[in-house]
């Protein structure tokens, strides 16, 4: 059964959101009006299986690929068909832990990248028996391929993680403001047992920016000004939007600087969410349109406050194992490729393989576009210097959308 988008109006009508909302048009296609296909990046690289986590292309025009292995490994390569060589960056299995949905989870480019060679991880690793989530600075030799300096290593920041699973993951830095925003999950179990994600004294179910490239003296960040709760230390002042469940990607648009985050769903609801900084995005009072019910997690007609929450742009609901139920977050599109998905944010699942095209026109009308349906495991999505779009998969390899 092909989920059918009116479903989730028709909830909104019954539910209480903003009446603004009740003007928004969902109207879902299929591809027929764009030629999508996927070839493998990679065809001459023994991928080995790799569960592949994340992928950022160098901003040096070195034409590299940097690619982040859940387990612990960072290896380069150049990105060509005709690529038999892969460089290992750094190893670091022994000290990541790789379990579940834990393990070498982001990575990013310092702005400055061309003159401070700094590059920004995200991770988790356990002390006596918690988990934590670190967020890393390396610097890298200037040489091709480069070398990471391991001695350079320096924790800017750490998280406390209750379970191996909705740890987030995402790290990105704002392209106007250089802040760094980080991605946190609402730590695990299921519906959000400790309220984390609408704490706001926790760091946990929230987009956080700090900014690490003017730090604090004798600390490793400041607090941007800007932050909304930035100088009121009754609340983590690093939040910069809450009430997420697991927004394991997010990403900027580079020309309009829009924060597009996909944020995985519990038993009903996968949700594109538009992130504003102070915005609540309703985790766990709400799953994408619907009220949850903790006792309930599948009555989707529940009625709640949702006052003051804001609702997803778009949602896909859990209808069967065909539907999709792990959204796995990509980039808006500004390749040459594809015309007709100019400023689309490109998006998949992680279950069906299925990747989608979400356009907004600003109006109330929002579309989605099944741009293709792959066997693959999509954990996550990349972008090259042209704007091409890529995908990395848990053990299937790395493909490019032509
Ligand atoms: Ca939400």
């Amino acid at each position: 059964m092909y989920y059918h988008p009116t479903r989730s109006v028709q909830i909104v009508l019954s539910g209480l959101l903003s009446t603004l909302l009740l003007l928004t048009t969902v109207v879902q296609l299929q591809s027929q009006s764009v030629k999508v296909s996927v070839t493998p990046t990679f065809p001459d690289l023994p991928l080995n299986n790799a569960r592949i986590t994340k992928m950022q292309f160098a901003p040096d025009g070195s034409n590299r690929w940097f690619i982040c292995e859940q387990n612990g490994v960072l290896w380069t390569a150049k990105n060509s068909v005709a690529t038999t060589r892969a460089d290992t960056l750094f190893d670091f299995r022994q000290k990541i832990i790789s379990t579940d949905e834990a393990g070498l989870l982001g990575l990013a480019f310092d702005p400055d990248f061309l003159t401070n060679r700094f590059i920004y991880l995200n991770y988790i690793v356990q002390r006596n028996d918690s988990l934590w989530t670190l967020i890393t600075r390396l610097t890298l030799t200037a040489t091709d391929p480069p070398e990471v300096l391991p001695s350079s290593e320096q924790v800017l920041f750490e998280i406390y993680q209750p379970y191996p699973t909705h740890n987030g993951g995402e790290i990105a830095f704002g392209p106007r403001d250089e802040y760094l925003y980080i991605s946190t999950g609402d730590g695990g179990g299921f519906g959000d047992p400790f309220n984390r994600a609408q704490d706001l004294r926790s760091p946990l179910g929230k987009i956080l920016c700090i900014d690490v490239k003017n730090p604090d003296p004798g600390r490793t960040y400041s607090i941007p000004k800007t932050n909304p709760f930035a100088g009121n230390s009754h609340y983590r002042e690093e939040i910069y939007a809450w009430g997420l469940r697991n927004p394991w990607r997010f990403s900027f648009d580079k020309e309009t600087g829009k924060l597009w985050a996909g944020d995985v769903g519990q038993n009903a609801s996968e949700e594109i969410n538009i992130i504003e900084r102070g915005g609540n995005y309703g985790w766990r009072v709400m799953e994408g349109f619907h009220c949850f019910d903790r006792d309930d997690a599948l009555n989707l007609t529940k009625v709640c406050d949702s006052t003051s929450l804001i609702a997803p742009l778009y949602e896909y609901l859990h209808v069967d194992l065909s539907s999709g139920y792990s959204v796995t977050g990509g980039y808006t599109y500004h390749g040459q490729q594809f015309p007709e998905l100019g400023g689309l944010y490109v998006y998949g699942d992680l279950s069906t393989g299925q990747i989608w095209g979400l356009g907004d026109d600003g109006n109330g009308t929002i579309t989605n576009i099944e741009l293709i349906d792959t066997d693959h495991l999509i954990t996550t999505f990349g972008v090259d210097d042209k704007g091409e779009i890529y995908y990395g998969t848990l053990g299937q390899g790395i493909y490019k959308l032509q």
